[in-house]
């Protein structure tokens, strides 16, 4: 039994570590289901705000935002997803996505390691 939850305790340390995506909060897209929306700022402290965002399966038109001056892009591990190009600072950019299933789907800035992100869809 305590070894039990000790182990248990020790899954959850690990996987709060290891430079997951740091949190910055979510959003839900707005829209139906082949045409949902929701921006995504990036910003010059190397994070995605928000870093979740909540869909459901279909078409989702990410506003892809950069609010500072760092230059940034956003790729999903998934390469069939899509990715933007360079979106330099003050600039923005959409890009449609269509998700055929559920599922959490990673993306990240290829330009800063552990800048990254999900959209998690049901
Ligand atoms: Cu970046």
């Amino acid at each position: 039994m305590n070894k039990t939850v000790l182990v248990l305790a020790l899954v959850l340390v690990a996987g709060c570590s290891g430079g997951g995506t740091k949190s910055t909060g979510s959003v839900s897209t707005t829209g139906e289901p082949g045409a949902q929306a929701a921006t995504v700022d990036m910003r010059d402290d190397l994070t995605f705000h928000p870093s979740e965002v909540d869909a459901k399966v279909g078409t989702v038109t990410l506003a892809v935002k950069n609010t500072g001056n760092v230059p940034h892009d956003l790729e999903f591990s998934d390469p069939s997803l899509g990715k933007t190009s360079t979106v330099d600072g003050m600039t923005s950019q959409d890009l449609k996505v269509t998700f055929t299933k559920a599922g959490t789907f990673a993306f990240v800035c290829t330009f800063h390691s552990g800048m990254s992100g999900e959209v998690v869809v049901s």
